[in-house]
């Protein structure tokens, strides 16, 4: 199983700077262990469909957990794979906090995902007062049973500690290994056999000289990169790492 490097811009980018963004990638890309998808705002996907080099996939930040209608400001997953959108991050813990999505929602939006061929990556982790508790793993997977509640097994998951988010503070490799294990054997009670195909990554801070050792961990499948995904160098660095 490959790798996935997920690179989350966030709000990041204007659609002008995604294609010099793009172009500056194209440069000196070559396909190597990993695989590429770039996470970005809606309104810069139809220009990364036109600039990405062959084999970087197309992804989206969110999705409407309806599946068409009257939801002003909402974009279906039926949108995005029009646009040949292959993966959308749901459940990212800003989403969680800022638009107070629950889990409940979080798995509506995958299942929908799902049914338009788009492969959701759900994320889960805890926030720092959760681990000073020593509840982190407990939480997480009860975070994650909510967030699969019907959800197929055409899923990747994304552990990402809350307190690691944005801050430079990087969980160890260990800790990464941690979750992703407890997650992996979740994944394998819900799946059975079919776990074994499903991607889990760690999101966090991950930066060129740390990313090589998270993704060393035999549970870890790859990274959900916010930050250092905006300069297309780092992002050849991580490339180049994996
Ligand atoms: C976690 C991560 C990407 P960053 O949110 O999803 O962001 O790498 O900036 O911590």
């Amino acid at each position: 199983m490959k790798n996935l490097l997920a690179l989350n811009w966030k709000m990041n980018k204007t659609p002008s700077e995604a294609r010099s963004w793009a172009a500056e990638l194209t440069e000196r890309f070559e396909e190597g262990d990993a695989e590429l998808a770039v996470m970005a705002p809606f309104v810069t996907i139809p220009t990364l469909a036109a600039n990405l080099p062959a084999g970087v996939g197309l992804g989206a930040q969110d999705v409407s957990a309806h599946e068409s209608g009257a939801y002003t400001g909402e974009t279906s997953a039926a949108m995005l794979a029009d646009l040949g959108v292959r993966y959308v991050v749901v459940g990212h813990s800003e989403r969680r906090e800022y638009h107070a999505e629950s889990d409940a929602t979080v798995a509506a939006k995958a299942k929908l995902a799902q049914a338009n061929g788009v492969t959701p990556i759900v994320c889960v982790g805890e926030k720092l007062d959760v681990r000073e508790k020593g509840e982190h793993v407990a939480y997480t997977l009860e975070q994650l049973a909510g967030s699969l509640d019907g959800v197929g097994a055409d899923v990747v998951v994304a552990y990402e500690p809350v307190w690691a988010i944005g801050t430079g503070k990087t969980a160890t490799a260990d800790d990464a290994e941690e979750l992703a294990a407890a997650i992996r054997t979740a994944l394998e009670q819900r799946y059975g056999k079919r776990a074994a195909d499903i991607r889990v990554l760690y999101g966090g801070s991950v930066k060129p000289d740390n990313i090589a050792s998270i993704c060393a961990k035999p549970n870890v499948n790859g990274a959900l990169v916010g930050g250092a995904s905006l300069k297309a160098a780092d992002v050849l660095g991580m490339n180049d790492a994996l």
